[in-house]
């Protein structure tokens, strides 16, 4: 769970001598050379390599993740305000959804983490560009699955954050507009993308994610608007693909929404699957239907039944075909980093803390995750980096879920070797090459940057006061539907 009661947290940090200043929660950090926390399940050998946390301790490293996000934000407003996305190395931009039509992704993917950093003038900044500008009445395809976790959990996370009513009624009006994409599916199973303007639908051929990667916005939209047709479309098409699950329990990735077939034999918790995995557990979390409590179960028990296998004293997770079992692949996608923290929130601490040890033997290696890696080997099989957040994502939710300190310095390594190797003339960008010395930058800075990682490292460096670390909730996307502290 991201919702450690806080009392439990700080009794935590005080059993283990680590809170600071009397009456603040800030820890002060373990030396980096002092031994693994007991039950942590790794040996001294096993802890990576951390930068020495500079003076002033974890409220000083917070204190910086703001400075870094209120430079690039002000680079992002100088170089490319309301275009999706900014190319910082060159200061130019791109657009993320449709050629040539911006829709302010950025703006959208950052208003609830400025909130969160108390950059009041900034949010207030993003919040008149979506007033002034926002508008879903455009003629073009959008890719259904993108435009939910990215524009429609930006705007609700903004939302819950400000309750400003516009807000709510843009989520709406794009909710409806991506409605279509369920209604007209013979099955329930979403198309890929929808016009947002003519509903008319595309690519039936689909995938795992791009089916079960809804409940959660449409949920909370449905809470807050009261109609309850978003969040019935959501769960119909995780039961009609639950439904067709395997003899093992397992489901391939690949599905076509028309005829509800399965399109090939893979199952992986990679993607394009990964995240159907973590909103069944999260719809659960939220709105207690224990519906998809009891699929989670089914097939996280075929999951680690099945694909879960420790090469080389490492867990990682095989893809198999789902109607035999056979393995097919040892490859992992770094995207897969991120089941760590969902395994500790579905209760499986000790497998959550296994892979993200393992995850950390990739990251000691290479000092940023490349985007994927044959395990047996650790290594590279694709050499870039997104700019990914799924490692700090899970170091998070550890975090929270068991309060040992051994995640807050991993997260601080990945945040120590953002800087140290994405940070460029106008912002932070994509890794071309993590091999190369030095690491070989793209130009590009992808609109959840501004939505996880730099979310996630201001709530477990800091005591936000605007967060509530007991009951919280932060979608796929680090967008924040439960726990703003207004
Ligand atoms: C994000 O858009 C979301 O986390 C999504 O679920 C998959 N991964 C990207 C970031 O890597």
């Amino acid at each position: 769970m991201r919702n450690l009661p806080r009392r439990t947290l700080l009794s935590l940090l005080g059993a283990a001598g680590l809170t600071g200043v009397t009456g603040t929660a800030w820890a002060t950090p373990p030396s980096p050379s002092a031994p693994p926390p007991e039950g942590s399940g790794v040996t001294a050998a096993d802890v990576p390599a951390v930068f020495a946390p500079p003076p002033g301790g974890w409220r000083a490293v917070a204190e910086d993740v703001r400075r870094e996000t209120q430079w690039s934000w002000r680079s992002y407003v100088d170089r490319a305000f309301g275009h999706d996305q900014i190319k910082p190395v060159s200061g130019g931009y791109e657009e993320f959804f449709v050629d040539g039509h911006p829709m302010g992704l950025t703006v959208v993917e950052a208003l609830d983490t400025l909130w969160l950093m108390e950059l009041d003038e900034e949010f207030a900044q993003g919040l008149k560009w979506v007033h002034d500008n926002l508008n879903f009445d455009v003629n073009a395809s959008f890719q259904v699955f993108e435009t939910n976790i990215r524009m429609l959990g930006g705007l609700l996370s903004a939302y819950h954050v400000s309750g400003d009513p516009k807000l709510l009624s843009l989520a709406r009006d794009l909710g409806d507009r991506l409605l279509v994409a369920f209604t007209k599916s013979p099955t329930g199973i979403p198309y890929r993308y929808v016009n947002l303007r003519t509903g008319a639908v595309s690519s039936p051929e689909t995938n795992l994610a791009e089916t079960g990667t809804y409940i959660t916005e449409f949920g909370v939209l449905s809470r807050w608007t009261g109609d309850p047709k978003y969040y019935n479309a959501a769960k119909k098409a995780f039961r009609v693909t639950f439904d067709k699950r395997s003899s093992l329990d397992l489901l391939p990735w690949d599905v076509h929404a028309e005829t509800g077939e399965w399109r090939n034999r893979t199952a992986t918790v990679g993607p394009p699957a990964d995240s159907y995995y973590e909103y069944l557990w999260d719809g659960y979390r939220l709105f207690g239907d224990t519906d998809l409590k009891r699929w989670y179960d089914v097939l996280i028990a075929g999951i680690n039944r099945r694909q879960a296998e420790t090469v080389n004293g490492r867990l990682w997770f095989a893809q198999v075909d789902a109607f035999t079992g056979r393995r097919t692949s040892r490859s992992q996608s770094e995207l897969a980093s991120f089941w760590a923290g969902l395994a500790a929130e579905g209760g499986d601490v000790a497998r959550g803390r296994a892979y993200h040890d393992s995850w950390t033997a990739v990251q000691d290696r290479y000092g940023v995750l490349p985007e994927g890696i044959s395990y047996p080997s650790l290594n590279a099989t694709s050499v870039g980096n997104q700019l990914r957040p799924e490692y700090a994502d899970a170091a998070f939710v550890l975090w929270l879920k068991t309060g040992d300190e051994l995640y807050r310095n991993r997260a601080y390594t990945h945040y120590q070797q953002m800087k140290s190797s994405s940070k460029t003339r106008y912002g932070y960008t994509i890794i071309a090459d993590v091999t190369t010395t030095p690491k070989r930058k793209g130009d590009f800075c992808p609109g959840y940057w501004w939505s996880e990682q730099l979310k996630y490292y201001w709530l477990i460096f800091g005591d936000a006061k605007r967060f509530d670390y007991r009951d919280n909730y932060l979608s796929t996307e680090g967008n924040i539907f439960r726990g703003a502290r207004r």
